[in-house]
C-alpha cells in the first residue's frame, strides 16, 4: 500500500501524484473502470512485465492478488490509498459500491501480449518462465 499525502484546506482536498516520487515508475498510461456492475468481477489475469498503482479515487471496492505462493485481499476506499501490484500477480477487483471510479497508473502502454487470463497459465508462467 502507498499513503498519500492529503493537502487539506478549508476550500477541500487534493492528492498530487509524480512519477518516480510517491508513484515508484514512469507513468506510461492511466485509466479508469467506472460504471462497474454490482456482483460481477473485473480483472481475473496477471500482467507479465507490468506494474500498476490502482487508486479508488471515489467509492470503493475489494482487489484480490494471488503470487502463486501468497493471497491477499485489499480494500481500497480512500483516494488518498494506492494499491501497487507490481508483475506476476494474479488479480481480481470486485465488491464495487455504485459510485467506484478506479484510476490506474501504469509503467507500460496498452499490450494485450502482456496479458496471461488463464489461471493455469499464470502457475505454468510463475513455475517455468514462459
Ligand atoms: C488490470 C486491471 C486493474 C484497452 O484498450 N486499453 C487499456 O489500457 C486497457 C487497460 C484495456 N483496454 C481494453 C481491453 C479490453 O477490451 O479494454 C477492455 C477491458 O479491459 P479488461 O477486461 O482487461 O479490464 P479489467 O478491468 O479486467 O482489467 C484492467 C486492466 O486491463 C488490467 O491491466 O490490471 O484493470
Amino acid at each position: 500500500m502507498i499513503n498519500f499525502q492529503i493537502r487539506e484546506n478549508i476550500s477541500g482536498s487534493l492528492v498530487a501524484l509524480e512519477e518516480n516520487k510517491n508513484i515508484p515508475f514512469d507513468i506510461r498510461r492511466v485509466y479508469y473502470i467506472y460504471d462497474t456492475k454490482k456482483d460481477l468481477v473485473r480483472g481475473m489475469h496477471s500482467h507479465k512485465a507490468l506494474q500498476q498503482v490502482l487508486i479508488c479515487v471515489k467509492g470503493s471496492c475489494t482487489v484480490s492478488l494471488d503470487d502463486s505462493l501468497e493471497k491477499a485481499e485489499v480494500v481500497l476506499d480512500a483516494p488518498n490509498k494506492g494499491l501497487l501490484v507490481r508483475s506476476n500477480v494474479w488479480r481480481e477487483m470486485y465488491d464495487f459500491s455504485p459510485d467506484c471510479v478506479l484510476m490506474v497508473l501504469a509503467d507500460k502502454h496498452y499490450d494485450e501480449a502482456d496479458y496471461i487470463r488463464d489461471y493455469q497459465d499464470f502457475l505454468r508462467y510463475i513455475r517455468d518462465g514462459k
